[in-house]
């Protein structure tokens, strides 16, 4: 449904553009108030230009802009001549280097600091996983033995500024890869030889007048995005891990209601743990919460948003707030006395909305200033200093907050979250063997990773927790990151218990290790997590990844780094589903290649398919596919079918 459509429908039906009951009840708050939200804004950009949602409107210089007509009657042509295939893969190019920058330049930040560390150079950082800095130490082949443990991060962190450049023939990582992959790889010209390099030869290529042949864009398109898998998420991943502890398995609490209507309530948003990391040890500080107490508040209150709040719940147990769609909603409970924002996926619009109330949004990234919020500009050398003064920001504000206004919609619901690989194969009992086992007697029949955001264009949540509640009733593993997972914990699917609601295989599986059938691996650069999981599957049994019965799922995605993670999903061997359109499909070849040529060229594919019913069906009958490949038991992949009606939330 349209947002006009919802709009049109305002206070009969908020169930069509949201559905946990926590934003619903924002929502009225929004309309009675007058306050505009992000579906709002999408109505009044109505109808959207159907050219750029084709794909086939090229900016990339000033003899345009240009657009090709679809319906073929006008130009096919742009003023370079350049057609739509090139169009379409030039924007999408440029997309996936986009998201895997963002992605790769977080990385880039965290390995920074690791160093500064590393030489004793910042304050409320540590080596919280000495092992793991070892582990790694040995992969990046630095000498460990006896060395203190910051002269061995500091040995690694030099290594892997390395894999930024371009003097490589391969990023460090990709050793991680099976010896299939990385040789087919190696034969498609795929392999990631430095991440900055990816990206900035991708630009290179999609300016005016230099790679003019789709599918060698497209290419590397995919190399492109291999080194953010491969590269600067993986780095960022694993150097979080160790500076921050890796995260194992803990019970925290999810949605609006962990909001504190008797505290101080500052929320963390974005999705570099860097600073925010900081920020809750220096909310323990006796003096500030004395200060708190002072202003008569019971305490202080930290919750998290989007992937800077996965970073916390995965390794501290800080409660989440919500994902990409609540961050407006927040404020406009009235008890929110900072949102405190690091980069990407912050809509601007948080500032206009907390101008109608107490809340102070404070940035912390000089590469990410909001007009209207307070800059606090992080610095590594006073990380815990800067920290308590964030936060004492945030309890001077209570004094601020109109008691009248607050409206915290509904109690917060338990999600278990801190699946790290390590914390997955250490319940398995130290390898991915019994795993392996399950899905091999068919108990459980395969995993899906279901990841990515949150789009007003859709239901918010729904499409994520339906495809999941599908996909586990029929005995399949679900690991979700990101927004997905916050969707999945809203939901209470991400709980033990949720075992009722898995098949009997899965089910039987969760209840002795005492998981649930989703499992939360972390934020959006942790699908590194994932293509980790995968490798050392396929390396257990000797195949490449893409003879697994895996798949990927975005059903709700909205941003170029998604664009980054699916296409390294793909080339990593493991086929996936967008449920919302890229803009491509002006372009009959580009969408020919990415939804069926690449099977024959990387093992993996792109779906379409916004319905998450049919999604599920799509995804079963690949993973059965890919049973019979391996000659495990399969179910005939005909004889699955999405039910004649769908069963309602
Ligand atoms: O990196 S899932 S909306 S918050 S982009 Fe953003 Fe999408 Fe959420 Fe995290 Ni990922
Ligand atoms: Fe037009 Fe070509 Fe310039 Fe794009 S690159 S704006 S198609 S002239």
């Amino acid at each position: 449904m349209s947002a006009i459509e919802h709009n049109g429908q305002r206070g009969a039906d908020f169930a069509q553009m949201t559905m946990p009951d926590d934003a619903q009840q924002m929502l009225e708050v929004a309309r009675d108030q007058g306050i505009s939200t992000v579906w709002d804004r999408l109505a009044a950009q109505e109808p959207q230009c159907g050219y750029c949602a084709l794909g086939v409107s090229c900016r990339i210089c000033s003899m345009g802009p240009c657009r090709i007509d679809p319906f073929g009657e006008g130009p096919q042509k742009g003023v370079c001549g350049a057609g739509a295939d090139l169009i379409v893969a030039r924007n999408l190019g440029r997309a996936i280097a986009a998201g895997s920058s963002a992605h790769s330049d977080h990385g880039r930040d965290i390995l920074e600091v690791f160093a500064a560390m590393a030489k004793g150079d910042t304050s409320g950082y540590q080596i919280t996983d000495e092992a793991k800095l070892r582990r790694l130490a040995e992969e990046w082949n630095v000498t460990t033995g006896d060395r203190p443990a910051a002269e061995i991060a500091s040995d690694l962190a030099d290594a892997m500024y390395t894999d930024f450049g371009s003097r490589k023939e391969e990023l460090g990582f990709v050793e991680r890869a099976p010896d299939q992959r990385r040789a087919l790889w190696q034969r498609l010209g795929l392999t990631p030889r430095g991440i900055d390099r990816e990206n900035v030869e991708m630009l290179h290529r999609t300016h005016m007048g230099v790679d003019s042949d789709y599918a060698n864009i497209l290419l590397h398109g995919l190399r492109t995005s291999l080194a953010d898998g491969w590269g600067g998420s993986m780095i960022a991943t694993e150097l979080s891990d160790v500076m921050f502890g890796t995260p194992t398995p803990r019970m925290s609490q999810v949605n609006l209601g962990t909001l504190k209507v008797d505290q101080v309530n500052i929320a963390l948003h974005g999705h570099n743990p860097l600073l925010s990391d900081v920020i809750v040890q220096a909310a323990a500080d006796p003096e500030l919460v004395a200060l708190a107490h002072e202003k008569g508040a019971a305490g202080i209150n930290l919750v998290g948003l989007c992937c800077t709040g996965n970073e916390l719940l995965m390794r501290r147990g800080v409660p989440i707030a919500g994902n990409h769609l609540m961050q407006e909603l927040v404020i406009m409970t009235g008890a929110l006395e900072a949102m405190v924002v690091d980069y990407q996926c912050i809509m601007p619009s948080v500032t206009d909305v907390a101008k109608c109330f107490h809340t102070k949004v404070i940035s912390t990234s000089d590469k990410a200033k909001f007009p209207g919020a307070t800059h606090v500009p992080f610095d590594p050398q006073h990380g815990l200093e800067i920290g308590k003064a964030i936060v004492r920001m945030g309890v001077e504000a209570f004094s601020d907050r109109n008691p009248d206004r607050v409206r915290i919609p509904t109690e917060s619901v338990p999600m278990m979250s801190g699946f790290s690989v390590e914390a997955i194969v250490g319940a398995l009992g130290g390898t991915p063997g019994p795993l392996v086992d399950a899905i091999a007697a068919g108990s459980i029949r395969g995993a899906v990773a279901v990841v990515g955001c949150n789009n007003p264009k859709i239901t918010q949540d729904y499409a994520h927790v339906m495809l999941t509640r599908r996909l586990i009733e029929n005995d399949i593993l679900v690991l979700v990151t990101g927004c997905a997972a916050v969707a999945n914990g809203k939901a209470g699917q991400m709980v033990p218990d949720a075992a009722d609601g898995a098949g009997p295989g899965l089910s039987a599986v969760c209840r002795s290790l005492g998981i649930p059938p989703v499992l939360h691996m972390g934020s959006c650069v942790d699908n590194t997590r994932v293509l980790v999981l995968a490798a050392a599957l396929a390396k257990h049994l000797g195949v490449d990844i893409s003879a697994l019965p895996l798949a990927g799922a975005a059903p709700e995605w909205y941003s170029e780094k998604a664009i980054a993670i699916g296409a390294y999903v793909v080339a990593s061997g493991i086929t996936t589903v967008l449920g919302v359109q890229p803009p491509i499909f002006g372009s009959a070849n580009v969408v020919n290649l990415l939804a069926n040529g690449l099977e024959g060229v990387v093992g993996a594919k792109f779906a379409v398919e916004p319905d998450p019913e049919k999604a599920a069906v799509i995804i079963r009958r690949h993973i059965e596919e890919k049973r019979r490949g391996l000659g495990l038991p399969f179910i005939d992949p005909a004889t699955i079918t999405a039910p004649a009606i769908a069963v309602g939330a």
